[in-house]
């Protein structure tokens, strides 16, 4: 049984303003993800706690939604069967220090906050975050 799924990603502003963007995205396509959507965005600060509102009782979130906020992210839509694991997997673990190799975080991370990448953690937040940045 089949079980496409749609996940969120983020090239974050540590990546974009490395113009990692082109590379990021084929790491994507080599590994069967379609790119549904893409757009190149500049958030505020408000718009990036409203985003990350789940962390808002963490003592990172205020540098979290600073940096979010802080430079040009690309935001996509991608698609394929059990996109949402696949693309965490692909992404790596959260500190680029422990992502294993080959992964994303792995190869262009910089440290837990500069890690280039995000993903959606379940089917669930992939439908809230996918609305967030796409419905129109
Ligand atoms: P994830 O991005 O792997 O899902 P989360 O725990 O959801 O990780 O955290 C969201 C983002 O917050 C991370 O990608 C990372 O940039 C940042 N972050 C997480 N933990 C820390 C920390 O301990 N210090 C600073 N930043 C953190
Ligand atoms: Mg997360």
């Amino acid at each position: 049984m089949s079980n496409v799924e749609q996940t969120l990603s983020i090239i974050k502003p540590d990546a974009v303003e490395r113009n990692l963007q082109e590379e990021i995205k084929n790491e994507f396509k080599r590994n069967d993800f379609i790119i549904v959507k893409d757009k190149k965005i500049h958030i505020s600060k408000k718009e990036a706690e409203q985003f990350y509102k789940v962390h808002q009782a963490k003592p990172f979130y205020n540098d979290l939604c600073n940096y979010l906020s802080s430079g040009p992210i690309v935001v996509m839509i991608l698609e394929k069967e059990n996109a949402v694991l696949d693309n965490r997997n692909l992404m790596g673990a959260t500190n680029p220090k422990e992502a294993k190799e080959g992964t994303l975080r792995n190869k262009y991370g910089l440290s837990i906050d500069k890690n280039s990448a995000h993903g959606s953690d379940s089917v669930e937040n992939a439908k809230i975050e996918i609305d967030f940045f796409f419905k129109d």
